[in-house]
């Protein structure tokens, strides 16, 4: 395998001319910052022109950026790579004939989250028109998060079957998993180390001459395609594990009436040589577009590729499934704590108000993909509460009103959930709440450890914090 590509490539000569299909989070940085390189000539960013993202064509070939929230250098960048005629976006992707290589930028986001199945729908759309017209000794590069087995597996044969060619042989193909975090996607591109997998060696040699010029500090880790496929999808299934473990050890303290952030000072502070506990942080569950479902292409991955080949205990969870269980056990733990403060206060869910501060997954963000603080209150509205929601960040999510306005949110609230570490929670003052609830003995359910329990509970608040232990059945005072 590989001397035929060889050959064609040596003819075909350097990359110069480039596609990135899927104008988002993961494709709009890169097809700037390849769009920058001077040996790259022209970058065709492709998007198509539906009703919901159409939009963007007009405002990227205006040098502007579709996407929300800050990004630094991201304008910039694009206004000066349209400016000099570098990039343009179309959503003719009959432009991919004539391109040295391809990158394909498409979520896969679950169809319904109850079936945790990912839609790959776009992703087939986008693999047959690059098929349809992409040219022999054509670079082909996968950055969506996907099953491991997909790039060798149906995503090969459909580039094959729409193409005629033969991957390893005519065109080149990859996987290069993106790893940008929103507020930080040029730096994250520049700065972190880039996983490159080629279905042979060829292949990722081709990959590797692609992305070496857009990489600052950030160095190429080649492995096989399949490898690549499986550390994108296991960075996020550890992360979703570490977070579980110590979500796991709050129920624990609570249970055992001792405050987790003590256990996890004490257990951080175990530091020398070889010796670390990355301890993260407990809270009201795991929300975003990646850890809610890289677990599950892992998963599935070893049951397609791995067969019956794999060796684990007899009848037992995966550890990474029974993870993501306690993560999204973690706002029903929210609507308990809320439960049983509520009782303290001589109340019930029926007829209570209820106050969530928090929709964004994330702090300080609006992102809000997959956000626990959906999951509490389809729970407690299911138990007759009354539910407003406060976010300074999110503007709008279907179905549900989400106000800015502290005030309007919190009038009359018996209990009031913290779902989200937004900066300006930190600030609550606890009488001034006190007098906006207008209620004796409200309610208070910290989900991120972002308020003072003493100064609620000396106010008159029922308190109730996740992780802690030590505060969870204090005295109400007043
Ligand atoms: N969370 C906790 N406890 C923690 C950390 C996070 O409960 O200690 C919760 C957050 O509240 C949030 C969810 O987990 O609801 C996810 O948070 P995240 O910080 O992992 O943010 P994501 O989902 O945007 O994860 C991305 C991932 N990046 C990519 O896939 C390229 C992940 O690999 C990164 O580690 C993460 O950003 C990051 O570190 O920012």
């Amino acid at each position: 395998m590989g001397k035929k590509l060889r050959e064609i490539l040596d003819n075909k000569g350097n990359i110069c001319r480039i596609g990135v299909i899927g104008m988002g989070y993961v494709g709009i940085p890169s097809a700037a910052l390849f769009a920058d390189v001077p040996q790259y000539e022209k970058v065709y960013g492709f998007q198509r022109d539906s009703p919901t993202s159409g939009y963007k064509i007009e405002m990227l070939n205006r040098g502007e950026s579709p996407l929300k929230g800050e990004e630094p250098g991201l304008e910039d960048l694009l206004s000066k790579v349209v400016a000099m005629d570098k990039f343009s976006c179309t959503s003719d992707f009959s432009k991919i004939g004539g391109l040295d290589a391809v990158t394909i930028a498409i979520q896969t986001s679950f169809r319904d989250p109850k079936d945790l199945i990912p839609d790959f729908g776009p992703m087939e759309d986008g693999l047959k028109k690059t098929g349809k017209y992409m040219d022999r000794g054509t670079l082909v590069v996968l950055e969506s998060t996907i099953t491991p087995g997909t790039t060798k597996g149906w995503a090969k044969d459909i580039l094959e079957s729409e193409s005629g060619m033969t991957a390893g042989e005519d065109f080149a193909l990859a996987h290069a998993p993106e790893r940008v975090m929103v507020g930080r996607l040029i730096r994250n591109i520049r700065e972190h180390d880039r996983i490159i997998g080629g279905i042979d060696e060829e292949c990722t040699k081709r990959a590797i001459e692609l992305y070496s010029p857009i990489l600052t500090s950030g160095k190429i880790i080649p492995m096989t395609a399949t490898a690549a496929e499986v550390t994108k999808t296991a960075e996020n299934t550890f992360r979703d594990l570490q977070i579980a473990a110590v979500n796991e050890l709050a129920l624990y303290c609570e249970a055992m009436g001792v405050n987790v952030y003590d256990v996890r000072e004490g257990i951080a502070s175990l530091k020398e040589e070889g010796v670390t506990r990355a301890i993260l942080r407990p809270g009201a569950g795991v929300g975003g577009h990646c850890l809610t479902k890289d677990t599950y292409h892992l998963e599935r991955g070893v049951k397609t590729l791995g067969g019956n080949g794999l060796d684990y205990p007899e009848g037992r969870e995966s550890l990474y499934t029974l993870a993501r269980g306690i993560n999204d056990f973690m706002p029903l733990h929210m609507a308990n704590l809320t439960r049983s403060a509520l009782g303290r206060a001589e109340k019930e869910f029926e007829g209570a108000k209820l106050a969530i501060l928090g929709w964004a997954f994330l702090a300080n963000s609006d992102d809000a993909r997959n956000t626990p603080s959906e999951v509490y209150r389809d729970l407690v509205l299911a138990e007759g509460a009354g539910v407003s929601v406060h976010d300074p960040y999110v503007d709008e999510y279907p179905g549900v009103e989400i106000l800015h306005d502290m005030d309007t949110v919190l009038d009359g609230a018996d209990a009031v959930a913290i779902f989200t570490a937004h900066s300006q929670y930190y600030l609550l003052n606890p009488r001034e709440l006190m007098s906006t609830v207008k209620k004796i003995h409200p309610v208070i359910v910290d989900g991120r450890n972002v308020v003072d329990p003493d100064k609620f509970i000396a106010e008159g608040w029922v308190y109730k914090g996740i992780g802690r232990g030590d505060m969870n059945d204090h005295p109400i005072q007043k």
